[in-house]
């Protein structure tokens, strides 16, 4: 089973709030629709999420007790991942949408609560389960952003992933020369190269990504629309993670 992320800002207009880069969607559309095997799609917030995040102040750590702004938050993604079920269904992946909102919680030391019986469950029943980033409910917080770099690690940790597909703006982990390197092992080979920073990245900045999946305990791959359809055919384009 692969488990994909479609970065936020590789589908939506990053700058313009709640726009579609409807072109991009499309092309990652076309790479899932010709895949073969079992997969769940992630999808991040983009334009979407995170310009309502933002304006009310909520972060994966910062919280909102103000249930029109997590409405807000949560609305623009469940319509974020509207359309990326429709343009999935236009080429015939049946794709089932999975609102983490109405599942998982954080307690009050953050550990992430998100069952996935019923990501397994359709998987099973052939379907691409689709889930994304969200708000959810945070012990002592109100309701905080679960990010879909998280959702991820935990979906593919939980149901085994055999690969995992990060596909983001860039066409891998840049090195400071800004050319893409090419397997990640270890943290400390590329620590200079993402900043030299070795504590948490809660910004989901690539430092962070780095860590979670080298943390994985299978191999992931980083890679740009350009590596979607390599990555999907069972190649590994971009920089491959692998923390053994
Ligand atoms: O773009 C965050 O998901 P991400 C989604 O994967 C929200 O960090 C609600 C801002």
């Amino acid at each position: 089973m692969i488990v994909l992320k479609l970065g936020g800002s590789v589908i939506t207009e990053k700058d313009r709030p709640e726009t579609l880069d409807g072109r991009a969607l499309d092309r990652a559309a076309d790479a899932v629709a010709d895949a073969e095997g079992d997969l769940v799609v992630v999808h991040g917030g983009g334009s979407f999420g995170h310009h309502h995040a933002e304006e009310h102040g909520v972060s994966t750590t910062d919280g909102t007790r103000d249930a029109d702004g997590a409405l807000a938050i949560h609305g623009a993604m469940t319509t974020l991942n509207r359309f990326v079920i429709s343009r999935l269904r236009e080429r015939d992946v049946p794709a089932l949408p999975v609102h983490p909102l109405s599942a998982a919680a954080r307690d009050d030391v953050a550990r992430l609560s998100l069952p996935t019986a019923q990501v397994a469950t359709m998987l099973g029943e052939g379907f691409v389960p689709v889930l994304h980033g969200d708000v959810i409910a945070h012990e002592c917080e109100g309701v905080t952003v679960l990010s879909g770099d998280e959702i991820v690690t935990h979906v593919a940790s939980e149901l085994g992933a055999d690969r995992v597909g990060v596909c983001s703006t860039v066409p891998g982990v840049l090195d400071a020369e800004d050319e893409v390197i090419d397997r990640i092992e270890a943290f400390a080979d590329v620590a200079d190269a993402l900043g030299g920073s070795d504590a948490t990245d809660v910004s989901g900045g690539m430092a962070g990504k780095v860590r979670e999946l080298l943390a994985l305990q299978r191999p992931a791959s980083v890679f740009d629309l350009d590596g979607l359809d390599a990555f999907l055919a069972g190649h590994e384009p971009g920089t491959t993670i692998d923390g053994g």
